[in-house]
């Protein structure tokens, strides 16, 4: 995870040193990074879900290892948001709305953190309490904020 970190701080790096256009070549690239990042966290966010729902046998190694991906993608696909990126699955509502779009951003990095508290905790409980409000915090967003 060292790696994905060292990723996630240089991406930070850029975001406050660069317009958000110029860190891609062009606006597919970040329309694709910033689907990329929330498909992975999709990904490692689902498996987490189906351990706090118990489809999947609980495993506090792996929960915590999910947990990790997950907060460190929760941080990435904003920078991918700039000017002149519009359109994937993005509302008109994310350039409209740029305040209360960043509001869920931070409600999600606060969560996913939190997640990966719980997750790192060990036990299973503290996963399932902290499972929900998490997911709730990527729906919110969708509601207003994606398409389809
Ligand atoms: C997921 C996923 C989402 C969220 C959302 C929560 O696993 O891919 O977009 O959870 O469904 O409501």
């Amino acid at each position: 995870m060292i790696r994905l970190a060292t990723f996630a701080l240089a991406a930070a790096c850029a975001a406050t040193t660069l317009p958000a256009a110029a860190q891609f070549a062009k606006p597919e690239d970040a329309i694709k990074y910033r689907q990329s990042a929330l498909f992975v966290m999709s990904q490692h966010f689902g498996r987490l879900g189906a351990m706090a729902n118990g489809r999947a046998p609980y495993d506090a190694a792996a929960a915590a290892a999910n947990a990790e991906v997950v907060a460190d993608m929760a941080k990435l696909p904003w920078a991918g948001f700039g000017a002149g990126t519009e359109g994937g699955k993005a509302k008109a509502e994310v350039w409209k709305e740029a305040p209360k779009f960043k509001e869920h951003q931070d409600k999600l990095i606060a969560e996913t953190g939190k997640l990966l508290v719980a997750a790192k905790a060990g036990n299973i409980d503290a996963l399932k309490t902290q499972f929900g409000p998490t997911a709730a915090s990527c729906k919110a967003c969708h509601d207003t904020f994606r398409d389809r």
